[in-house]
């Protein structure tokens, strides 16, 4: 069997180029839809926006403080969020994050029906050093020589002239006194240029380091049609362990292979087979290129997305079973997933509830929907370009192991029960324009229904 594979460095964190939090989940008797934004350099100003879907909340607080260890046990003072003017059900506020790694925002809602608490899960990895704008290098270049210049000036004049009494005239010896001092002044201010900038360099250098690198997936395929991916990890100054995984719903690893052009779909889950080594015994692949996408949690409850890319010739394979499922769009199956949309358009940012219904046979709405690995449905947001990857849940883009950390005793985020029986819905924003691939995944009589659904991004 022939086959190159080859590993890619990952674009991003734990969701590809997706890094804000969506989150539906009640607090209390309040339910709430939750975005955060974490910064891009740590530490960061995060914005968090609370949406409550009732009528009768008084107050949100909202308060960091880390996912796990001592540090989540001892909240500091809360935060005020902001009601809008415009939206009295939209409450804003932004808080400082000081350190990388897994965060939560705890959100404390007052109303009508008394208090209740809720926990967004936030990992927060430095994703780049930001680089000085030009306009305020030249501003800070002119402060520099006009401070320089006064200083020189200062210090030559004052060698010069402060012995200098009333009605004398300057005599050569004090002019050269003043040539001395300005040239020593001057030769003091490109020192302490020099240094400066050595001092920036450095810190700029050390926060390089710390900046994410995600961890690297080598992919091999063996001839009996074993996937194996072994994880390695680049070196990132974070505490970063490849014997910590956790399951999220259900598996440790779950892999979604890509045809380039999307349309082709596996939802595998291989399991762990030694350190960093996760193995899966493929279905029925035919020939070409394939992209990959592995979800992980580690025991922190930071979440990464590990990619890769494979090439094969045909693998014969084994059949599926288990929560594994393919999807391919020449494929047609009686059940069908619709989406069900109104004609907002899609733009950037924006927190949107994306509705899926799943109609039988007859093109009825189904009334036997099943949970999939514990949930009514699964969704995959991915732009053409393969730059953005999500994996998103009725409960939002946290990663459930996240969510059971975050908040151990409300189940609520994984029943999502209100639902009708055949719809499922996920909260999600786009986070840049684009055309996107929507793949939903739903379940009726054992068989997994996988729906493909295009969206325009501008
Ligand atoms: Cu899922």
């Amino acid at each position: 069997m022939l086959l190159i594979a080859t590993a890619l460095q990952s674009r991003s964190r734990a969701h590809v180029g997706s890094p804000d939090v969506f989150l539906e989940a009640n607090a209390g008797p309040y339910r709430l839809l939750v975005t955060v934004r974490p910064p891009h350099a740590i530490p960061g100003v995060a914005d968090v926006e609370v949406l409550t879907t009732s009528e009768d909340v008084r107050d949100v607080h909202i308060v960091p403080l880390p996912l796990t260890g001592a540090g989540a046990q001892f909240a500091p003072v809360p935060d005020r969020a902001i009601r809008s003017v415009e939206d009295p059900k939209l409450f804003t506020g932004h808080l400082w994050l000081m350190g990388a790694g897994a965060w939560q925002v705890r959100i404390t809602v007052n109303g009508d029906r008394g208090e209740g608490t809720m926990s967004v899960p936030v990992p927060t990895l430095p994703q780049s050093t930001l680089a000085m704008h030009p306009v305020l290098r030249f501003l800070l270049i002119g402060f520099w020589l006009l401070l320089g210049a006064g200083l020189v000036g200062i210090v030559s004049a004052m060698a010069r002239e402060a012995k200098l009494g009333a009605g004398e005239t300057l005599d050569p010896r004090a002019k050269r006194r003043g040539r001395i001092a300005g040239a020593i002044a001057t030769a003091v201010m490109i020192g302490i240029g020099f240094l400066g900038n050595m001092w920036w360099t450095v810190e700029a250098t050390a926060y390089d380091r710390y900046v994410y690198k995600p961890l690297v997936a080598t992919p091999r395929l063996n001839p009996d049609s074993t996937l194996a991916l072994t994880l390695t990890d680049p070196g990132w100054i974070g505490s970063r362990r490849l014997d910590d995984f956790v399951p999220d719903h259900g598996h440790v690893m779950h892999l979604f292979v890509l045809s380039p052009s999307l349309d082709r779909l596996w939802h595998l889950h291989p399991s762990e087979a030694g350190l960093g080594v996760f193995t899966q015994r493929l279905p029925a692949v035919p020939a070409g290129k394939y992209e990959l996408f592995a979800d992980l949690v580690h025991a922190t409850g930071v979440s990464e997305t590990v990619t890769g890319r494979i090439e094969t010739s045909d693998v014969q394979g084994a059949p599926l079973s288990g929560d594994d499922s393919s999807w391919s769009a020449d494929q047609s199956t009686s059940t069908k997933i619709t989406w069900v949309r109104d004609n907002t358009p899609l733009v950037p940012k924006r927190l949107t509830t994306f509705t899926f219904r799943l109609d039988d046979e007859n093109g009825q709405p189904v009334k036997d929907l099943e949970l999939y690995m514990g949930m009514p449905g699964h969704a995959i947001f991915v732009r053409r370009d393969l730059k953005v990857f999500a994996h998103v849940h009725p409960s939002g883009s946290a990663p459930m192991a996240a969510l059971d950390i975050a908040m151990p005793s409300n189940p609520s985020h994984a029943q999502h029960l209100t639902a009708p029986p055949s719809t499922v819905t996920f909260p999600y924003g786009f986070p840049e324009p684009g055309q996107y691939r929507i793949f939903v995944q739903m379940k009726r009589a054992g068989a997994i229904v996988t729906g493909a659904f295009d969206a325009d991004v501008k």
